[in-house]
């Protein structure tokens, strides 16, 4: 049967809402990206007797301001302009910028406490990622929007100790009523010429594949799952009973704003993000330092072993999947997870070249909110936020965002299995030197 898809870029940290007849009765859709991230694609390939190609990218037009196709042509000269832009020549200095120290800011401002958040004291660091950490992955293009190393600031803030939690995310479900993205059917204005039995609610979820497969094609391990929300996180049959204390999953960017907002809280910034994620060290592989496993030790819920294949994920970190939040040590300010369990979404636009664009700026530059537009050119009509951590299927094999620095991004309506987030908030007070929250 034709059916709705969502499809996710990588390891899905990434992607866009697709159209497509899927089910292995159809055909199947490939040649999205190829090694290094590039595209080479879109190429929608649908074999078998009832061969259809009933399908288009598309995003969720009620959030996206492309949707229009002049709007979108516009964009996409606005987009144009600012890859030139980006492409213009940076000082050869600024391009080999290692990683500086740590200066954070006296926590001293910091007034009173936050239940269940850790106040992060903010400062100047150097963030990014050194293209030589591409080493370390066995399929390239991990650090190519990552690069180069620039000087940041930003102001004192508190931040989650943990990811979101289902018992959390469900204290908001039950307060306010509110209904996920992937809860809601998709309407046939998001999705125009789709066919009515496609529009069927639900959510990407990682499927593990019978042998061994080509990398190239991560379709082939994730599936449009019906009914798939974070209340019933592997379809209708799946529940959250027992895992009140695993991070939420399924929600998209508007979802985790809404939580936040309810919550008094926001999603931190992406450069937030990364001071944190530091925990006060500089230009460290990982959240805890430059060793993966020091003394042999796990520190991170990630993949060990093949990807992706059925029983693959060996679970030599303690968890073969997703895991409860506070599995493994915190980093330097108290965080647990930064690294792996599920993706965390933030608050930035997400664009491959902005760290190309922000490098060419004064030094440091002070609390950078992203920039004005989303542009990948995996998915150019996409519009996508920056997500950071990696996930539980994040491995060397194929993905390591789990090292700090590296970025993932994710279209703003699109959820999945592996992809939650935590909150940040501002400081207050009369001696606070942050600026309050927008
Ligand atoms: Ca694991
Ligand atoms: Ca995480």
């Amino acid at each position: 049967m034709p059916g709705f898809g969502i499809m996710t870029n990588r390891d899905g940290g990434d992607g866009a809402r697709v159209l497509f007849s899927f089910g292995r009765e159809v055909g199947w859709l490939m040649g999205q990206v190829n090694r290094g991230g590039r595209v080479s694609g879109p190429i929608f390939v649908f074999l078998g007797s009832a061969a259809l190609l009933i399908a288009a990218l598309s995003q969720r037009s009620s959030s996206t301001p492309n949707a229009d196709p002049e709007d979108a042509a516009a964009e996409q000269t606005v987009a144009a302009d600012a890859v030139v832009e980006a492409t213009a020549p940076i000082d050869p200095d600024r391009l080999t910028m290692a990683f500086g120290a740590t200066a954070a800011n006296d926590s001293a401002s910091r007034q009173g406490q936050v239940q269940g958040m850790v106040w992060i004291p903010g400062g100047e660091f150097s963030m990014g990622m050194n293209q030589a950490a591409e080493s370390l992955c066995s399929y390239p293009g991990v650090a190519v929007d990552a690069a180069p190393i620039h000087r940041v600031y930003v102001d004192g803030f508190w931040m989650d100790e943990t990811e979101v939690t289902n018992r959390q995310f469900a204290e908001f479900v039950e307060a306010t009523g509110y209904v996920t993205v992937a809860e809601q059917t998709p309407s046939a204005d998001e999705f125009p010429g789709a066919p009515p039995e496609a529009l069927v609610d639900g959510s990407t979820v990682f499927t593990p594949t019978a042998g061994e497969v080509d990398l190239d094609n991560h379709l082939q391990w994730w599936r449009y799952e019906k009914h798939a929300n974070w209340r019933h996180p592997e379809g209708p049959d799946s529940t959250i009973a027992g895992r009140e204390d695993f991070p939420v999953i399924h929600v998209c960017y508007e979802d985790a704003v809404a939580y936040c907002k309810w919550a008094g809280k926001r999603l931190p910034t992406e450069a937030e993000w990364e001071f944190a994620g530091r925990g006060g060290l500089a230009g460290q592989l990982y959240s805890w330092g430059n060793e993966l496993n020091p003394n042999g030790a796990y520190l991170a819920n990630t993949y060990q072993g093949d990807f992706p294949v059925e029983g693959g994920d060996n679970g030599a970190d303690g968890h073969s999947g997703i895991a409860p939040v506070r599995q493994y040590a915190p980093n330097g300010y108290g965080l647990y997870d930064m690294a792996g369990n599920v993706w965390e979404w933030t608050n930035d636009l997400y664009r491959h070249d902005y760290y190309q664009t922000l490098v060419k700026l004064e030094q440091p530059i002070r609390n950078p909110q992203g920039p004005d537009s989303s542009y990948d050119p995996v998915e150019p009509n996409a519009v996508k936020r920056v997500q950071r951590g990696g996930s539980f299927l994040c491995s060397d094999l194929y993905c390591t965002r789990y090292m700090m620095g590296s970025r993932g991004k994710g279209e703003v309506r699109t959820s999945s299995n592996h992809v939650g987030f935590r909150c940040a908030k501002s400081a207050t007070g009369p001696n606070s030197t942050t600026a309050s929250d927008d």
